[in-house]
This record gives C-alpha cells, structure tokens and sequence, in this order.
C-alpha cells in the first residue's frame, strides 16, 4: 500500500497520510512519499492549493518521527537538518502553494510541528495536539522551537512542550495554533470550501505572498556564538542518560525514570 494517497479535483490537490498501522508515524518512507508527492502537485499547472489530511476515520492522524529512526545510544543529533522531519517541514514552508492541514484525531511530536507548517490549520473539535520532546527526552531543534514559538503565545507554547500533553482544539485554536475548529462531520466540507476559496484567488499573487511571509517570518537574528552555545546544550542532552533512557522507555512501551543527566 502507498503511504501517501493523491488526488486533484478543482484546483485542489489532496494528500492523504496512509500509514494507519503505524499511526501514520513520520518514517523516512513516509516522508519521501509525501515530498515526492508536494514535488508533483508543484508541477501540475491545475493545482491552486494542497490539503494535507489523514485517512478518514483515523483516531491518530500521525504520530510523530519514527521513534525507531531515532538514534537510540546518543552521541549523534537526533534531528539535524538531514532528518526526514526537518526536510519535510522545509518543504512545506517552500512549497509554492498553500497548504492546508485537516486534522482529525490525535497529533503528535514533530506531527505537531508538521501541522503548523502547513499554511492553514483545520481542524476537528476531537482533534488533540502533544508535544512531546520532554516526554522523550528528546533535545528539539532551534528551527523547530522556532516554528512553535511563531504559531502561538509563548506562555501556550512552553506549557505544550514543558508538559508534553495533548492540548485540545479548542485551546489550541484560542492559541492561534489553528485556524478553525468545526464538528468532525464538518471538517471536510469547511476545509475545502477555504480551499476553493483560495483556489478561486490569484495564484501568483498567493505564491508571491507565502514567500514573502515566509523570508519575514525566518528572519531570526541569531549570532553564530548563539546558536554554538544551543547546540552545546542539546548535545549534552541527546548525549545522556536521559536521552537513552526516554528512547528505550518508548520502545520498551514503559513510562521513562528521568535522572536529570
Ligand atoms: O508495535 P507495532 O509494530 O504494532 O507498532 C505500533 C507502534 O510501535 C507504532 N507507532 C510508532 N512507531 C514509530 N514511531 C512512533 N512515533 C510510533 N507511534 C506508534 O504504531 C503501532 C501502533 O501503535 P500503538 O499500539 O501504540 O497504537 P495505539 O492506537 O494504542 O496508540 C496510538 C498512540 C499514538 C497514542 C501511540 O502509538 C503513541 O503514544 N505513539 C507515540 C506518540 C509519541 O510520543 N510521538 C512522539 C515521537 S518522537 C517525535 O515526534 C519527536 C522526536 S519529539 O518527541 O521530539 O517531538
């Protein structure tokens, strides 16, 4: 079975994350699929706008980076700029037309970051957000911290990522994590209406205007010394015992003991 489904109709094109066995979990497949897919709607001339969705039905609409693709004795940055994760959220963020996430079900991890790199978030009253580094004891990257920071408070943010809970939609759309939250019978009709609402508009004008926010929105001052010194402390993280443990913990399917080193 493919892991991403495609469609286009009206000016629309779908994607549908197609890994239920694996709760649509973020693996490197998977992720090749959905970019090779993103690559293909870029070329197709009758595409205004992508929707990025689960299959219909699913309690989880993906869970997060493929844990077992994580490196599991430290020593190596779990999510550098090569991981699948980070390449794809740079995709999105590049694609020339908006993308809209549907979301239905539970989001987590990365997932979580995967949906607000998307351009527009709709999502379902049942539709849950968890955040999960901390509960990993997994050191997130700066870029990614930063996508978080930007898509809601600071005060939601640190609470999302300090606890690792789901948020509900609800919350999350009070927090400017999500566009709309509607009934889960709703979810497909309201999403595709705001679809064809863009599709209807200039797709110049809206591709000129993603990048625009885009390279004003990245423009992050950051001296290189900075981001060193991040680096620095992440390293000591996923160099840890901590780290180990919160990965064989997942694996183990158990609660991880943290020791704080
Ligand atoms: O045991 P089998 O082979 O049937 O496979 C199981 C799970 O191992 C697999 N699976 C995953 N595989 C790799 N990576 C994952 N993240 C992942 N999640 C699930 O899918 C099969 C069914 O899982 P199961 O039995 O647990 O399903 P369930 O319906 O009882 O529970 C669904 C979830 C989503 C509540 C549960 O699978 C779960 O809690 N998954 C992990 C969610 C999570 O913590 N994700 C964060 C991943 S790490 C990440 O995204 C970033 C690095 S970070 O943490 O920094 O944000």
């Amino acid at each position: 079975m493919p892991l991403v489904l495609v469609s286009v109709a009206n000016g629309i094109g779908t994607i549908t994350l197609n890994n239920p066995k694996k709760r649509n979990a973020l693996s490197t497949e998977l992720i090749g699929d959905l970019t090779q897919a993103l690559e293909k709607m870029a070329l197709d001339t009758s595409v205004r706008v992508v929707v990025l969705r689960a299959v219909e039905g699913e309690k989880v609409w993906s869970a997060g980076h493929d844990v077992h693709e994580l490196p599991q004795s430290g020593g190596r940055d779990p999510l550098s700029y090569t991981d699948p994760l980070r390449a794809v959220v740079r995709a999105i963020h590049g694609h020339s037309q908006p993308v809209v996430a549907m979301v239905d079900g539970s989001v987590w991890g990365g997932a979580c970051e995967l949906v607000i790199s998307c351009d527009l978030v709709v999502a379902s009253q049942e539709a849950t957000f968890a955040i999960t580094p901390a509960k990993l004891g997994v050191p997130y990257n700066l870029s990614g911290v930063l996508n978080f920071v930007r898509a809601a408070s600071l005060l939601f943010i640190k609470e999302a990522l300090f606890t690792g809970q789901p948020i509900t939609a609800e919350r999350a759309t009070l927090a400017g994590f999500v566009n709309h939250v509607v009934p889960s019978k709703d979810l497909e009709q309201v999403t595709y209406r705001l679809a064809t609402q863009i599709a209807d508009n200039s797709p110049l004008v809206i591709s000129v205007l993603k990048e625009q926010l885009r390279v004003i929105s990245e423009a992050a001052p950051l001296n290189p010394e900075g981001f060193e010194r991040v680096q620095a402390l992440r390293r000591a993280v996923y160099d840890s015992t901590d780290y180990k443990e919160g990965i064989r913990a997942f694996l183990e399917k158990r609660t991880p003991k943290f020791v704080g080193r």
